[in-house]
C-alpha cells in the first residue's frame, strides 16, 4: 500500500462527518495537520478531543499552511462553493462532501475551476466504496448483466421523523432547496449511475414535506443528535420525501424515493438493476451481501469474498471474508483511492471515485428535480442551468 505519512490533510468541519474524514485519515497513516471548526473556539475543543494538533483560526490560515496538501470539506452545503473555490486557488488538492453544491450554476464553476487548476478533486460519495459496489459496477462493466433495463430502489432514513428532530439541513438557505434529495437521494443517484453506467435524460419528480412546523433548538445540533433546551417553532420549506420517475438514453427506466421520516429504517440505501441477462441487487444495512438474480439457474448472494471477486470488488476489500465492511471503512477505501492519485499527482484512467464532473450530475438532476415538482412535468436535464 502506498505510502501516504507524506501527505498532510486538514479537515473543514469537526461534526458527524467531519470527524469521519478524520478517523478515516488517521487509519490511513495520512497527516492530519489540522482541523477548522464552525467557529474558533469549537474548532479548539474538537481538535482537542479528536488529539489533533492544531486547531485553524479560518481558511486563510488553513491555506497558508504549507504541510497541507490535501483539504476536506465537510462544512454546511452554503459554504462549499466558496471553500472549494478557495482551496484549489490556493493549490491544493480537495475532497468535498456531498451534494457538491447549492446549485448547478455553482457546481458548473467548480468543475471548470477544478480543471483549470489540475488538482486531484473529488466529491464524497463513499457509498460506492462499499466493496459489493465495485463488484457491481465490474460486473456491469463486463456485461455479466447484459444490456439495463430497469433501475429502482429508495434511501430511507428516519433521523427527522419527529417535529422535534432538527438539523441545519431542514433549512433551504442552508442546505439547499432538496433536503432529502440532495442530502441522501445524490447517494442512489450516483451510486447507481456507478453501477450501472447510466445518467438521467429526464425526470418526473414530486416533492412531500409531511412535518410542515418543527421545534427549532435556540443552540447549535450535530447530524443524527437531538438537543435539550429552548426551541421555537419554525415552518419548514424542504422535502421530507420525495418520489422520481427517470429515463435513460436508450430506453432504460428508473424509479426511486428518497425519506427522512420512514420509522425504522435507520440508513436504508437500496438498488435494484434488472438487465436482460441477469439482475443485481444491493442493500446498504447488509452491505457484505450482493443479490444477483437469475432465470435459468439458481439466484445468488455473493458474500464479500477477495478471493471470488472482480478486480474493481477486490480493489476495494479490505478486511477478510465474514468481517464485515462498513460505513467507516468505505470512507478508508475512498480515501484510500483518492490519495493514491494525489501521490501520483493526478487522477488515473482506471479510478473509480467521483470526480467534480460527477457530483456536478447530481446538481442537475437535483435542479430538474425542482423544476419537474414546481411545474409538474417530465423535466429533461439538458434544460436545467449550469
Ligand atoms: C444524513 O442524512 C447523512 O449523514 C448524510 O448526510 C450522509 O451523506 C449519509 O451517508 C448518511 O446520512
Amino acid at each position: 500500500m502506498t505510502d501516504f505519512a507524506r501527505i498532510g490533510a486538514a479537515v473543514i468541519g469537526t461534526g458527524f462527518i467531519g470527524t469521519v474524514h478524520t478517523q478515516a485519515l488517521r487509519r490511513l497513516g495520512v497527516q492530519v495537520r489540522g482541523v477548522l471548526g464552525s467557529s474558533a473556539g469549537r474548532g479548539a475543543a474538537r481538535a482537542a478531543e479528536m488529539g489533533v494538533v492544531k486547531a485553524y483560526a479560518d481558511l486563510d490560515d488553513l491555506l497558508s499552511d504549507d504541510s497541507v496538501d490535501v483539504v476536506h470539506v465537510t462544512s454546511p452545503n452554503h459554504a462549499h462553493y466558496g471553500q472549494v473555490k478557495a482551496i484549489l486557488q490556493a493549490g491544493k488538492h480537495v475532497i468535498c462532501e456531498k451534494p457538491l453544491a447549492m446549485t448547478s450554476a455553482e457546481s458548473a464553476e467548480m468543475v471548470e475551476i477544478a480543471h483549470v487548476s489540475g488538482k486531484v478533486a473529488a466529491v464524497c460519495y463513499n457509498i460506492r466504496f462499499y466493496p459489493l459496489n465495485q463488484q457491481a459496477h465490474g460486473m456491469v462493466k463486463a456485461g455479466e448483466l447484459g444490456d439495463i433495463h430497469f433501475v429502482t430502489g429508495h434511501y430511507h432514513q428516519d433521523w427527522l421523523a419527529k417535529p422535534t428532530d432538527w438539523n441545519w439541513r431542514l433549512q433551504s438557505e442552508i442546505g439547499g432547496a432538496l433536503r432529502s434529495v440532495g442530502d441522501i437521494g445524490t447517494h442512489w443517484v450516483d451510486l447507481t449511475s456507478f453501477v450501472t453506467g447510466l445518467k438521467a435524460e429526464a425526470v418526473m419528480a414530486e416533492l412531500a414535506t409531511f412535518v410542515p412546523e418543527r421545534e427549532k433548538p435556540v443552540g447549535p445540533v450535530e447530524t443524527f443528535s437531538s438537543a435539550a433546551g429552548a426551541t421555537e417553532r419554525v415552518e419548514i420549506d424542504t422535502d421530507d420525501a420525495a418520489m422520481i420517475v427517470i429515463r435513460y438514453p436508450g430506453g432504460a427506466r428508473g424509479v426511486m424515493s428518497t425519506s427522512q421520516i420512514n420509522m425504522g429504517r435507520k440508513n436504508a440505501l437500496q438498488w435494484d438493476v434488472a438487465g436482460s441477462r441477469a439482475s443485481a441487487a444491493w442493500d446498504s444495512e447488509t452491505p457484505d451481501h450482493l443479490f444477483v438474480g437469475h432465470r435459468d439457474k439458481a439466484n445468488e448472494t455473493l458474500m464479500r469474498d477477495f478471493t471470488l471477486m472482480n478486480g474493481s470488488g477486490t480493489a476495494a476489500a479490505t478486511l477478510p471474508p465474514g468481517h464485515v465492511e462498513g460505513f467507516a471503512d468505505s470512507f478508508f477505501n475512498f480515501f484510500r483511492a483518492v490519495y493514491a492519485d494525489v501521490e501520483a499527482g493526478t487522477r488515473q484512467p482506471e479510478s473509480t471515485w467521483a470526480t467534480f464532473e460527477d457530483g456536478h450530475y447530481e446538481m442537475r438532476f437535483c435542479d430538474a428535480v425542482v423544476m419537474s415538482a414546481r411545474e409538474e412535468r417530465w423535466i429533461r436535464l439538458d434544460e436545467v442551468g449550469g
